[in-house]
């Protein structure tokens, strides 16, 4: 009689177990996926949604999108870019190549998130308070932001979405190797769909098609990991320096650039820039406290914009997680 007692006590307790389990796992969660979930720190602190989540999740997939709400009805669209290595720089055969992009070598890189969009005058007036863009518009890209004013506002974001302390929250300018990842999305062609300049129009605002201005976000293709304007419509920010030489020392792993320099990089082109000039390795840098370009005035230009000296305005987009080792 003890003994069937403490049988059913036993059971009790193990039913009592499962009912706990099937309650902290939550609906559509099979116990079969428990495998797939992460510890909070390494790992699924890298991972972890930066849109609010309060406890780890599941890890993302490719092109999931998750959303941070900057307040005023202003929200920032993320993209999850997965860990994986690619091929950096162009080869000596690319059209329209220069030095600076070669070696071609192997990067690894982990996973991140990165901002669907450059960073749109809402997004940036709704942190910063203020907006110095040229071409007004809402959801254009905001620009005349120097490389101070861009991690500033990383910074700002940071602050004000909360939990700074986490890898998750925590935003900062791409890498120039993640970019150059994040603009490929798998390929090895000039550009994210191609060779062609000729297919450029469907994806990029840039000299041939731009009108002399940049446009709203969003309105050409997006690449195959769901990323928009990597190629043209404004200049993007990265976080390194700028090494004319750094791809014949660079690190394997999550490379973060030149150890100093006097230049920060540019990537992507611009509604300026000759195809050329937004390929998916070409490489650009400028001191860190200048917001454009000073287009020199040639006769073409001197046509389009009349004496002023045209110029050719930067931007940004965040990424936050990866960089976990080097
Ligand atoms: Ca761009």
């Amino acid at each position: 009689m003890k003994k069937t007692l403490h049988k059913q006590g036993v059971l009790l307790a193990l039913a009592l177990l499962v009912s706990l389990c099937a309650m902290s796992c939550g609906p559509g969660e099979s116990s079969g996926k428990k495998g797939d979930q992460q510890p909070a720190t390494g790992k699924a602190a890298q991972t972890a949604k930066p849109g609010g989540i309060e406890k780890p999740s599941e890890a993302p997939k490719p092109r999931d999108v998750d959303t941070v709400d900057l307040g005023g009805g202003v929200k920032m669209d993320l993209v999850w870019v997965p860990a994986g290595s690619f091929q950096m720089g162009s080869p000596d055969s690319e059209q329209g190549r220069n030095d600076s992009e070669g070696p071609v070598h192997t990067v690894e890189l982990d996973g991140f998130w990165m901002a669907k969009y450059e960073v749109t005058q809402e997004q940036y007036e709704a942190v910063m308070g203020k907006n110095p863009s040229n071409f007004k518009g809402a959801k254009n890209p905001v620009e005349m932001v120097s490389w101070n004013d861009a991690t500033d506002f990383c910074r700002k974001l940071t602050d004000k979405v909360g939990r700074a302390s986490s890898p998750a929250k925590s935003f900062r300018l791409p890498t120039e190797a993640e970019w150059e990842y994040a603009c490929r999305a798998g390929s090895s062609t000039r550009f994210c769909f191609g060779d062609s300049d000729n297919g450029l129009d469907e994806y990029a605002w840039y000299g041939g098609n731009s009108d002399n201005t940049t446009h709203p976000v969003g309105e050409k293709k997006p690449n195959d990991w769901g990323l928009y304007a990597m190629h043209g419509n404004v200049w993007e920010w990265c976080g390194d320096w700028y090494g004319e030489k750094y791809y014949g020392s660079s690190d394997r792993k999550n490379p973060q650039g030149a150890s100093s320099g006097e230049l920060r990089v540019l990537r992507g082109g611009s509604w300026f820039r000759d195809p050329g000039d937004c390929r998916s390795a070409f490489r650009f840098g400028n001191g860190p406290a200048r917001a454009g370009d000073e287009v020199r005035v040639g006769i073409v230009t001197m046509l389009l914009f009349g004496n002023s000296t045209p110029v050719d305005p930067y931007g940004f987009r965040v990424v936050c997680g990866g960089l976990s080792s080097r």
